[in-house]
C-alpha cells in the first residue's frame, strides 16, 4: 500500500499545502465540497489531527454520494415539461421508463422520474398548473413545494396569466424558478419561413428576452434567469447553458452528482464531468494517502478487480459502455466494431500475449504516475483511476465529434457516419481512381505516338 501522508509524517505542514494548492486551482463553482470544509480539513492537518482530516474527507464524500437533487419541473398543460424531463435524463420518448409525451394532456398527477444513472438525481414531473383547477398557491401545496431544490418553469407560448401566477407564487414561496421557454426550434422556423429576407435568428431571441423581462417588470417581478430551448434539439441555444447554470446554482455537495447526470451534448460538458470526477477521485486518494503506512508496492490482485469495475463505472457515465455503443451503431446503422475501432477505452484492459494484466497496469501506473507526481504518494490505483478517465472523456469526445461531423437532420441525437454514406464515399472514390488510370494510361499513349 502506498502513502500519500501517513500518521507518522514528521511534516504535516506539507500535506496542507497540497490539499490547499489542489482545490485553490478549482474554480469556485465547480467545487464539490464546500469552502467551511476545506478549510476544517486544513485546520486538522495544520494541528497534525490527521484523523480529523480523514474523518472529515469521510464525511464529504458520503455527503456527495447521498445528498439527494429534487427538481420540479412545472408549467402549463403541453408547455413540454415531459419532453424535457427525457431530455435531461438522456432517454427517448419511446424508451422505457420515459414519461409520456403527448398532443393531448397527459400528465396528470405528480410523478417522480429517477435520472438512469445518477440515483440521487429525480426530476418530477408536475401537472399542468391548469389541469389542477386550483389557484397557483394552492397547486404549490398540492405538488409539495418545499421538496424540491428548485423549479423549471416550463413555457411554450407568450406567457399566460396562470404562468405568471405560478412564477409569483413560487417566488413567493421562497424557491428558486428558472423560466425556459421551449419549442423555440418552432419559433425560428416560423420567423424563418415568414420572413426569409430579413430573418436575425440574435435579434429574434433577444426580443424575446426583452418581452418575458418586460411582463414581469409590469407585474412587479424580478425576472429569472430565462433560458431558449429545444426538447428536440438540445444542442441549439440555451441548453447548455442552463445546464452550467444549475451546476453553479446547485450547493457543492450536490453539484458532483448533478454534474455526472449531464448528457455528453458538448465538449464543455465532458470537461465539467471529467473535472468533478477528478475532484471526487483525489479526495478519496487523499483520504486514503493520510492513513497509509506501508510503502507503495505493484498492484494486487485484489485491485485489479476493483479497477476493472472502476473503468465500466466511467464508461458508463461517459456513456461509452458496451451498451451505449451498441445503441449509438444502431441509430447510425453501423457495426458495432466501427464504432469501437476510433476509441480506445473498450481495449484498456486487454492484454497482449505473456502480458499480466497486473504488469500491464503496474507499467500504466509508472508511466502516468510519473507524469503526475508533485511531490504526492498516490497509490498506484488512484493513478490508474485517474488515467481511466482520462481516456473514457476522451472517447466521449472522439464519439461526439464524430457525431456532429454528420449531422442528421431534426434529430436531438447526431448520428455517426452512416454504412450507405460510407457506400457512396467507397465507391465514389474508386469511380475516381479508375477515371484517373484511364486518362494516364491514354495520356502515355498519346505520348507514345508522337
Ligand atoms: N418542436 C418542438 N416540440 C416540442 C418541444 N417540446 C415538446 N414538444 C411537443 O409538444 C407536445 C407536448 O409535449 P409534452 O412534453 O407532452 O408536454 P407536457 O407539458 O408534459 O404536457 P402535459 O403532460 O399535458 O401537461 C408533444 O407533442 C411534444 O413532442 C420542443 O422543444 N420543440
Ligand atoms: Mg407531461
Amino acid at each position: 500500500m502506498g502513502q500519500l501522508f501517513s500518521a507518522q509524517d514528521k511534516d504535516h505542514g506539507d500535506s496542507e499545502t497540497n490539499f490547499t494548492a489542489y482545490f485553490k486551482k478549482i474554480k469556485k463553482e465547480n467545487k464539490i465540497i464546500p469552502e467551511e470544509t476545506i478549510h476544517l480539513i486544513e485546520f486538522h492537518l495544520e494541528k497534525g489531527n490527521i484523523l480529523g482530516a480523514n474523518s472529515v474527507i469521510r464525511d464529504a464524500l458520503k455527503n456527495i454520494d447521498n445528498a439527494p437533487i429534487n427538481i420540479a419541473v412545472t408549467g402549463e398543460s403541453g408547455a413540454g415539461k415531459s419532453s424535457f424531463i427525457n431530455a435531461l435524463r438522456g432517454v427517448g420518448h419511446e424508451d422505457e421508463g420515459a414519461a409520456a409525451v403527448g398532443v393531448v394532456e397527459t400528465t396528470m398527477k405528480r410523478t417522480p422520474y429517477k435520472h438512469p444513472k445518477i440515483k440521487t438525481l429525480t426530476l418530477w414531473d408536475l401537472p399542468g398548473i391548469g389541469t389542477m383547477k386550483f389557484p397557483p398557491k394552492d397547486y404549490l401545496e398540492k405538488v409539495k413545494f418545499q421538496e424540491y431544490d428548485f423549479f423549471i418553469l416550463v413555457s411554450a407560448t407568450h406567457f399566460t396569466k396562470l404562468e405568471l401566477d405560478l412564477a409569483k407564487a413560487i417566488r413567493f414561496m421562497k424557491k428558486n424558478y428558472y423560466l425556459v421557454r421551449t419549442k423555440i426550434d418552432v419559433d425560428l422556423e416560423n420567423e424563418k419561413k415568414n420572413k426569409p429576407h430579413t430573418f436575425d435568428r440574435k435579434e429574434i431571441l433577444q426580443k424575446m428576452e426583452n418581452y418575458y423581462i418586460n411582463t414581469l417588470k409590469t407585474n412587479g417581478m424580478d425576472a429569472p434567469q430565462i433560458f431558449f430551448i429545444s426538447n428536440n434539439n438540445l444542442s441549439v441555444c440555451d441548453f447548455p447553458r442552463l445546464m452550467k447554470t444549475l451546476v453553479k446554482d446547485l450547493p457543492n455537495q450536490k453539484r458532483h452528482s448533478f454534474v455526472l447526470s449531464l448528457s455528453n451534448i458538448t465538449e464543455a460538458a465532458i470537461d465539467r464531468k471529467h473535472k468533478s470526477m477528478q475532484q471526487y477521485i483525489w479526495m478519496e486518494a487523499f483520504k486514503s494517502g493520510l492513513l497509509a503506512t506501508l510503502p507503495a508496492v505493484g498492484i494486487l490482485r485484489d485491485d485489479v478487480e476493483k479497477l476493472k469495475v472502476k473503468l465500466n463505472h466511467y464508461r458508463v457515465l461517459f456513456g461509452v459502455d458496451d451498451e451505449s455503443l451498441e445503441v449509438m451503431a444502431k441509430n447510425s446503422k453501423v457495426p458495432v466494431e466501427q464504432v469501437k475501432k476510433i476509441i480506445k477505452s473498450p481495449y484498456l484492459l486487454e492484454t497482449k500475449k505473456m502480458e499480466t494484466l497486473e504488469g500491464k497496469l503496474l507499467k500504466f501506473a509508472s508511466a502516468y504516475g510519473g507524469l503526475l507526481a508533485t511531490g504526492l504518494y498516490f497509490r498506484k490505483t488512484f493513478y490508474l483511476q485517474l488515467l481511466f478517465l482520462d481516456t473514457v472523456a476522451e472517447d466521449a469526445k472522439v464519439l461526439l465529434r464524430e457525431a456532429y461531423s454528420k449531422p442528421s437532420s431534426n434529430s436531438t441525437h447526431p448520428q455517426l457516419l452512416t454504412m450507405d454514406k460510407c457506400y457512396s464515399f467507397l465507391m465514389s472514390l474508386t469511380g475516381f481512381v479508375v477515371i484517373c488510370f484511364v486518362l494516364f494510361y491514354l495520356g502515355l499513349w498519346e505520348w507514345n505516338k508522337v
